[in-house]
């Protein structure tokens, strides 16, 4: 059994032929501004149609709140298309094949939560990526509430005073610690043009680019407290662009291992590395 994989991000757009498992060939277009479902679908399918053939069924991770009317945005900055949008349809009317879509953190929790080997059954996937995303495991079931909103922990509030998220809150973390709050920063004090790549690179000899850094895994590190205090978690797995990069893990770890030891929780590494919503994607059938 083949799977078309689908990671829909902010930024990119992962595509993956999934053979027994594995992750055989894989893509990455950018996310363009979308018109209609159909267009998108469209779009997407016209750069895998070589794998189509081969493909038995669909599976779509994506950014933003899925329900069954589609997409919609929690933050409207960070997506590139009108709401709410029926993807899942639009796919599988092209295609013909049964496409299922989740949201981009949740799918990725669950590949994590399959894959991690601890015998975990209360785990969180967190990304820091272009927002900040989440996923939760609670009791070995992917937890996704009553409207499919649970897990979305970029919207908790860590500092009310904080900048203004655009889901209308004030101080999300997603607004202190994603790879577009850091990158705002970054150009504000550093120069107008740095990208993260070169933020991070920056952070070994400047204090100010490290400062920033720090900040946003400052502020990851109160969430990961604040879920082990509200959910008991055994672990917390980190992905996504930013929570992957050079030292960000271990900062986490070092603003962790400051508070009481009742509020630490282990953090690890996605095992599915940069790939985990994409992988994530191809686990919604497991
Ligand atoms: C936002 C929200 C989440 C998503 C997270 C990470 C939107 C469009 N998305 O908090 O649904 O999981 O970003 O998304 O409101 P990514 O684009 O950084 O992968
Ligand atoms: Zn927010």
């Amino acid at each position: 059994m083949n799977t078309l994989a689908i990671d829909i991000g902010g930024t990119k757009i992962a595509l993956g032929l999934i053979k027994d498992g594995q992750l055989d060939e894989r893509i990455q277009i950018p996310t363009t501004r979308a018109l209609s479902a159909e267009q998108f679908a469209g779009y997407i399918l016209e750069h895998c149609q070589t794998w189509l053939n081969e493909v038995d069924k669909i599976g779509v991770s994506t950014t933003g709140l899925v329900t069954e009317q589609g997409i919609s945005a929690i933050n409207p900055d960070t997506l590139a298309f009108p709401t709410p949008f029926p993807l899942q349809q639009a796919l599988e009317k092209a295609t013909n094949k049964p496409t299922l879509m989740l949201n981009d953190a949740q799918a990725a929790a669950w590949y994590e939560y399959l894959h991690i080997g601890h015998g975990a059954n209360n785990m969180a996937y967190l990304t820091v990526s272009t927002g900040v995303g989440g996923g939760l495991i609670i009791d070995g079931k992917l937890h996704r509430g009553h409207n499919n909103f649970a897990g979305h922990i970029g919207h908790m509030v860590v500092d009310p005073n904080g900048p203004l998220c655009g889901c209308g809150l004030q101080g999300c973390v997603e607004a202190l610690a994603s790879g577009t709050a850091i990158q705002k920063v970054a150009r504000q004090q550093i120069s107008a043009c740095i990208t993260n790549v070169e933020l991070f690179q920056r952070a070994h000899h400047d204090t100010q680019a490290n400062a920033i850094i720090d900040s946003s895994a400052q502020a990851i590190a109160t969430v990961c407290s604040n879920l082990k205090a509200s959910l008991d978690l055994d672990i917390i797995v980190i992905g996504g662009g930013v929570g992957l990069a050079d030292g960000y893990i271990e900062r986490i770890r070092r603003y962790i291992a400051n508070k009481p030891a009742v509020f630490q929780v282990t953090i690890t590494k996605a095992k599915g590395n940069h790939d985990a919503c994409l992988l994530g994607a191809a686990a919604l059938f497991d």
